[in-house]
């Protein structure tokens, strides 16, 4: 499928999905997210896809939501038409697993679509913010909750309040990202790690998906009954009889994710 603001190539059953948007240091305008929730929604359903990797360029993840596009909008405008609200429920309903690789600015939107992906591998030259404050409004893609989780209160309220930049050191010691690598290495080490996911049982990579996500929706009690009656339900599973006898009989699993 012809995109005009993503590139998709598919590769060892991984998707890689690229913003493209050099010209505004892939700033999300409407016809960027709409693409993306199009192209990961496709990705989601096709069965030669098993992992996902989101990136930029090299200098820009996402320098936010695009102001030239959104700076004449009114309170009507973005309420009524519940800006990119849409198509961002679809990104974080995707249930196949997405890896953001950051290069470079995720600032505003791009920091938050980088935080709704399952997990964050940063480039050295990464910066992280959420400069929203300088342009007179704020976070409104999950900023203010995500940020917080990941990285306590504290930080949290510098980068909203103040609008300051994290770099990569910085994010890999708060919890925000879960690898630095060189940069000329981010792609590869990212694809790699999505190719590891897409050796395992789709069925248990899914359920491991959505037991960690429910750490964020609900009590500790209900999560952690949540993640045994999954550990209970996957002994239904083939992948589980032969995930345990590969390992018994010393050799790799061949999983058929069933
Ligand atoms: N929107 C539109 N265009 C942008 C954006 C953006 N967010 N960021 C950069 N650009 C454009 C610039 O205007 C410039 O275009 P041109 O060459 O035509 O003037 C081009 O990209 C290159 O940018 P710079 O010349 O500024 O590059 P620098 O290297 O000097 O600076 C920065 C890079 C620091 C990243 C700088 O561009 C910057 O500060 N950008 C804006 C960052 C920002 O404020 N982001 C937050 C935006 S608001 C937001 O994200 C809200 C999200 C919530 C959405 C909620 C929906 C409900």
């Amino acid at each position: 499928m012809a995109y005009e603001t993503i590139i998709v190539e598919i590769e060892d059953e991984v998707a890689l999905i690229r913003l493209n948007r050099p010209e505004a240091l892939n700033a999300l305008n409407s016809a960027l997210v709409r693409e993306l929730a199009g192209a990961l929604t496709d990705a989601d359903r096709n069965d030669k896809v098993r992992a996902i990797v989101l990136t930029g360029s090299e200098k820009a993840f996402a320098a936010g939501a695009d102001i030239k596009e959104m700076s004449q909008k009114s309170f009507v405008d973005v309420y009524s038409q519940d800006m990119f609200g849409t198509e961002i429920k679809v990104i974080e309903g995707i249930r196949k697993p997405i890896i953001a690789a950051v290069s470079g600015y995720a600032l505003g939107g791009g920091c938050e679509l980088a935080m709704i992906c399952d997990f964050i591998i940063a480039a050295e030259n990464a910066k992280f913010g959420q400069p929203e404050i300088n342009l007179g409004v704020i976070a409104g893609i999950g900023g203010t909750q995500r940020l917080t989780r990941f990285v306590g209160k504290s930080k949290a309220m510098d980068m909203h309040l103040t609008g300051r930049f994290m770099d990569a050191a910085e994010a890999e010691r708060s919890g925000l990202v879960s690898r630095v690598v060189p940069t000329a290495k981010l792609i590869p080490e990212a694809m790699a790690a999505a190719r590891k996911i897409a050796e395992k049982s789709q069925v248990s990579v899914k359920a491991a998906k959505e037991a960690v996500n429910r750490a964020y929706e609900t009590t500790m009690a209900e999560g952690i009954l949540f993640e045994r009656r999954n550990f209970h339900a996957l002994f239904s599973t083939e992948d589980q009889k032969e995930g345990m006898a590969a390992f018994l009989e010393k050799r790799e699993p061949q999983f058929r994710d069933r």
